[in-house]
Parts: C-alpha cells; sequence; structure tokens
C-alpha cells in the first residue's frame, strides 16, 4: 500500500452519530494526524467524520483506509515480520502461514473488563458488567486520547453476512493493529466493496480499537503491544463498540462476540430476529433429503468438532456452515432462515488433531494465522493434540526452548488458529447463500456428568426455550441424589447477550409465537454428550458417534422416528437409534437416559435460585416451565 500525505478533508459538519464520544475539541497534533491514503469515494460521509474525529483523538502517525485486497494482505504482514509481531512458517510444510506470540497477559477474553453500557443497569441484567455510558465515555476519551500516536490508525469496513444479504450487518473498525486488521480480513467479508452497502439511511457500527500503546518518537516498539488496563465497552443504544488495552480474540477482533453477538443481539431483539452463539449445519439424509441445524453448545463442549462432524453412521452426511455464531430471522416465506455472519473460524488449537477433528486439520494446510501455538524445529507448528506424541523439541508459545520433560504446555490452552471459512473440506454450498438455510431443528447442549440425557425432544417451542434457558455444565462433582454446582450458561449466551438475559428469554418466546403463526417454527431439542456413568467413564463415545443422535433428531424432524414421552420431553423410544458399530453397552445406554426424580427436583431448585437472580423480568411461560417439570418428577 502506498502512503499518500494528503490529508483528510472535512467533509461534513454533522457530527457522525448521536452520542458518540465527541473528541471535536481534542486539540490535533501538529502536522501529522491527517495523514491518509485516499478516502474511498463511496464512503459514507458519517463513516468519513467518524474517522476524522477518531484520528483526531488518537493521534496517529497515519490512517489507512483497508481495501481488503491480497497485495495489502501482503504487506500488513510484512511488516509485522519485520517488527516480530509475526513468523512466516515453513511454506513447505504451511503455505502462506505465520505464527503470531501474544504478551503472556494478553492471551484470551476478558469479562471481567467487558461491559455493556446501556442507559439502565436492568437492561444490561445481571449476568454483564453494566457501566454508567456517560461515565464510561469520559473514561474512554481519557484512555483513547493520543493512544495511537507513533502508530497507523487502519479504516477497516467490514460486512457481517454475505454482501448484500437482507440478513446481513455492516461495521467499520478503526484500528491501531495490523493484526487485528489482518485476522478481520479472514474473519469477515472486509474491503471497499462493503461502503457500497453502507447508504445514507442504513445502519452501520462503528468499532473503536487501539491497544492502547502509544509509540514515542524514535521509540522500538514491542512484538505485541497492548495495555494492562483493557476495556472492552458496548453502547447498545448508540450501537457503538469501543475496545482498548488487548489485541487478542474476541477484545479485539470486533465483528466477532462484540459486534455479531452482543450489539448483534440488541439489534435482533429490537427488529424480531435472534443473534445466538450457535453453530450452523446441513445435514443429509440416507435418502437424499437435506436439513439445517443451528445448536448452541457453552465453551470446552466440542463445538467446532461438531460443526465438522464426521458420522460413523453410514449414509448420513454432515457439511459445515458455520462454527460459532448464527444470525436466525423470520423469512419472508415465514420459516426461520439463518446465516452464518463470519467468514473464518477462531478456533482453539488445543485438542483439535487428526483423531477428534481431521476436517479442521485439512482446513488449515495453509493461509492461516496461528497465535500461540508452539513451533517446530521444521518450521511448522504443534500443539497438544494435533499428534499423539509431541516431537522432540519445540519452541513454546512463550518463546522458549521445549521439550515434552518440560513439564508446561506447548501451547497456550487457548491458542488458536485464524482460517477462511471456505477452507473447509466440509463446507457446504449453501453456506454462503444470502438468503439463509431453513432452520428445521435447534440444539441446546451443555456439559453434564449428571441429570441430562444423551437427547430429547422438547414439548413445545416453550419448553424448548426453558431448556435453552437452564443450559449448564457442572463445575464439581455431584454426590448421588444430587447435582454438583452448576455453572449457569443460558443459550451458550452469557457473557454475549448485550441485554438482560431473562428478556432474551422473553424474545425467543416472542420469535417463536410469530414463527408458530406462519407454520415455520423448528423443533428444539437437548443434547449431552458428557453423562458419565457411576464409575466416572463417560457412557457416550461422542465425536463422530454424536452423527446417530443428530440422524435421530433429524428423522424426528421428518416424522419417522419414534419416541416416548418422559417428564424431560421426548426420548428415543428403544432401537430408535442405530447403534450398530457404535460401542455403547446396553447398560451405558440405559443410563444414558436415567431419570433421578431427586436429583431433578434437587436441579430445579438450583434452576429456581437462578430464576430469581433476575426478578421480576423472567417470563412467566419460563416458571411455567419448571413448575411443570417439578410435578412431573413428583409424579415419578
Ligand atoms: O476470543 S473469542 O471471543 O473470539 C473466542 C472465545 O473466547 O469464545
Ligand atoms: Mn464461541
Amino acid at each position: 500500500m502506498t502512503l499518500t500525505a494528503e490529508p483528510i478533508v472535512a467533509t461534513s459538519t454533522s457530527s457522525a452519530l448521536a452520542g458518540q464520544i465527541d473528541a471535536t475539541n481534542a486539540e490535533p497534533s501538529p502536522g501529522s494526524v491527517m495523514n491518509s491514503n485516499e478516502i474511498p469515494a463511496n464512503a459514507d460521509p458519517r463513516i468519513v467524520a467518524w474517522v476524522e474525529e477518531m484520528a483526531i483523538l488518537t493521534t496517529p502517525d497515519r490512517v489507512v483506509w483497508i481495501d481488503g485486497s491480497r497485495a495489502e494482505q501482503d504487506e500488513l504482514l510484512r511488516v509485522m515480520v519485520s517488527t516480530g509481531t509475526v513468523t512466516q512458517l515453513n511454506p513447505e510444510h504451511r503455505p502462506y502461514s505465520f505464527l503470531a506470540r501474544s504478551s503472556p497477559d494478553d492471551v484470551a477474553r476478558v469479562e471481567s473488563r467487558t461491559f455493556i453500557c446501556s442507559a439502565t443497569e436492568s437492561d444490561a441484567g445481571p449476568t454483564n458488567n453494566w457501566a454508567d455510558p456517560a461515565q464510561m465515555r469520559e473514561t474512554l476519551n481519557g484512555l483513547f486520547d493520543g493512544a495511537m500516536r507513533g502508530r497507523t490508525m487502519y479504516v477497516v469496513p467490514f460486512s457481517m453476512g454475505p454482501l448484500g444479504s437482507p440478513l446481513s450487518r455492516y461495521g467499520v473498525q478503526v484500528t491501531d493493529s495490523p493484526y487485528v486488521v489482518v485476522s478481520m480480513g479472514i474473519m469477515t467479508r472486509m474491503g471497499s466493496a462493503v461502503y457500497q452497502h453502507i447508504t445514507p439511511n442504513s445502519e452501520w457500527v462503528p468499532a473503536a480499537h487501539t491497544v492502547g500503546a502509544p509509540l514515542d518518537p524514535g521509540e522500538v516498539d514491542v512484538a505485541w503491544p497492548c495495555n494492562t488496563t483493557k476495556y472492552i465497552s458496548h453502547f447498545p443504544e448508540t450501537r457503538e463498540i469501543w475496545s482498548f488495552g488487548s489485541a487478542y480474540g474476541g477484545n479485539a477482533i470486533l465483528a466477532k462476540k462484540a459486534f455479531a453477538l452482543r450489539i448483534a443481539s440488541v439489534i435482533a431483539r429490537d427488529e424480531g430476529w435472534l443473534a445466538e452463539h450457535m453453530l450452523l449445519l446441513k445435514v443429509t439424509n440416507p435418502r437424499g433429503r437435506a436439513f439445517h441445524v443451528a445448536a448452541a453448545f457453552p465453551s470446552a463442549c466440542g463445538k467446532t468438532n461438531f460443526a465438522m462432524l464426521r458420522p460413523t453412521i453410514p449414509g448420513w452426511n454432515v457439511e459445515t456452515i458455520g462454527d460459532d455464531i448464527a444470525w436466525l430471522a423470520p423469512g419472508s416465506d415465514g420459516k426461520l432462515r439463518a446465516i452464518n455472519p463470519e467468514a473464518g473460524f477462531f478456533g482453539v488449537a488445543p485438542g483439535t488433531g487428526v483423531a477428534t477433528n481431521a476436517t479442521a486439520v485439512a482446513t488449515i494446510w495453509g493461509n492461516t494465522v496461528f497465535t500461540n501455538v508452539a513451533l517446530r524445529d521444521d518450521g511448522d507448528v504443534w500443539w497438544e493434540g494435533l499428534t499423539q506424541s509431541p516431537p522432540d523439541h519445540l519452541v513454546d508459545w512463550t518463546g522458549q526452548d521445549w521439550t515434552p520433560a518440560s513439564g508446561r504446555p506447548a501451547a497456550h490452552p487457548n491458542s488458536r488458529f485464524t482460517v477462511a471459512a471456505a477452507q473447509c473440506p466440509s463446507i457446504s454450498d449453501d453456506w454462503d447463500d444470502p438468503r439463509g438455510v431453513v432452520i428445521d431443528a435447534i440444539i441446546f447442549g451443555g456439559r453434564r456428568a449428571t441429570n441430562v440425557p444423551l437427547v430429547a425432544e422438547a414439548r413445545d417451542w416453550e419448553h424448548g426455550v426453558f431448556l435453552g434457558a437452564t443450559i449448564s455444565s457442572e463445575r464439581t462433582a455431584a454426590a448421588e441424589g444430587t447435582v454438583g454446582e452448576l455453572r449457569r450458561d443460558p443459550f451458550a449466551m452469557l457473557p454475549f447477550c448485550g441485554y438482560n438475559m431473562a428478556d432474551h428469554w422473553a424474545h425467543w418466546l416472542k420469535v417463536g409465537g410469530s414463527l408458530r403463526a406462519t407454520g415455520g417454527v423448528p423443533r428444539i431439542f437437548q443434547v449431552n454428550w458428557f453423562r458419565k456413568g457411576e464409575d466416572g467413564r463417560y457412557l457416550w463415545p461422542g465425536f463422530g458417534d454424536n452423527g446417530r443422535v443428530l440422524a435421530w433428531i433429524l428423522d424426528r424432524v421428518e416424522g419417522r422416528a419414534p419416541a416416548v414421552a418422559s417428564p424431560l420431553g421426548w426420548l428415543p423410544a428403544p432401537g430408535a437409534i442405530d447403534l450398530e458399530g457404535a460401542s455403547v453397552s446396553e447398560s451405558d445406554w440405559e443410563q444414558l437416559f436415567a431419570i433421578d426424580p431427586a436429583a431433578h427436583l434437587a436441579e430445579a431448585d438450583d434452576a429456581e435460585r437462578f430464576f430469581d437472580s433476575f426478578g421480576e423480568r423472567v417470563p412467566d411461560a419460563v416458571r411455567g416451565q419448571l413448575e411443570q417439570l417439578r410435578s412431573r418428577m413428583t409424579a415419578l
């Protein structure tokens, strides 16, 4: 990219967006601030004005309008190689791939520093960190003041969803991290073409990001600049995101959790659709009929593995549409349609191996940015679980020598690969269909050693919403007749819902009601791959065998699989799930569906305490589901 010294022309006197941080009083540092390459001719004047405000506030040395070209990506990577931010991997093993090592105190999303700055605290709800918007603006104004000194401010236009799709939404991120620009280029549809879709009346989300590490003249930069102070702040009413101090993952790639979940969930609430922490699958049965499934799982439940499932059951085929986020909206045909708003995978590396997810391993053959994995002596990457035994020598994620005797992981547990979805061998041909795909089934999963059966079909939408609202994983082991301490993660959205979680349940009920009216309401199922026997052993083999459960779910949708009524919903009738070739004993199978009323009643009390933490905002229908469950259990 060539940088010209042309100043940004102040094209607009109107302020960018109502309520935004007012930077117009900030003193531009003389001379350098407005140094920019050519402003895209079709950039909306509101965008130009906002970028100008951000430049005046943060005082970067130059402003670069990102066009999304390959030449530009090459140049960003060349710059990062020269500053030590990334190392190019051996192209013989991993073409056009790079390894980044972050600062050891910038390795994951920081939920304690993530804020929902809604007008009232109750709109954020008890599961979010709320901050007063005016106070947060003041804090951020102070932190952003001069924060990009000595750096380049990149202006990154991006689309969440296929360009031009009625389901897509647009945003512009400014950032001083070239690593973030390259990541955004993989994770979103990034580039100048986006400007055509941001017209004077259309909504777009401004996302301001800085690593918060200004450089003094002549100061030598570090490989991974960041700040020990961190803020990831969301302003739901004005649809803005402000992130300070981190360059890692969801803290900094603001298209992902910040926009596509926290801000989008609020937009979706206001517009009648759903922005969810869900993977999307296309599943084709042996008779050639294709279905689409959306599934929510909390973290550490094998979501990416499920999204790339290779079923062991013959005749079934699973293709990937998305592995993390789904936007679902009632279509003009009255059916629930979904897109994957992202364009790439930001997957956890450890535990991803040929045995657990051969498709992911095949996806990352090249053109991949790795972060905090280990480096092999041959210039390729490694992490725990990639192969059965580790190499004899590695350089670990902190840059130190490592051998199997080192006694510490070589890759950080939250190390990642960033790769284009289009590179996935199991990607479905309709993954970027602008109309979205019609959802036939919704699945809620959790990691439960006790109580929750391998699979159950919800009695109806309201029961399904209850199953979503009570998703949980065990924190501690359970004694008999009790439940272990549960970590509640409703809809797997705990850190990602931009508004009061109880209102989110009410919104689901509302969307279900309108889908029911148009005959497009999908069936809802609950799954649990993690139930354990009394001996502590997993009862279900998981991985490819989860396809057997998926087959029953879609046979139910097709109206051909028998089920039996139970207090937990519809369970597979004996023999309805094909276990041919799966090593599941009859007694394990029984334990996978065993119901202990005392343990369920104890769990119902726990759920009630959880609901009580939201007070009056819990919908009556959700509380009613809990009472119905109790009475079904008492009647057993
Ligand atoms: O860092 S991300 O938010 O993108 C991934 C995750 O932590 O869930
Ligand atoms: Mn996720």
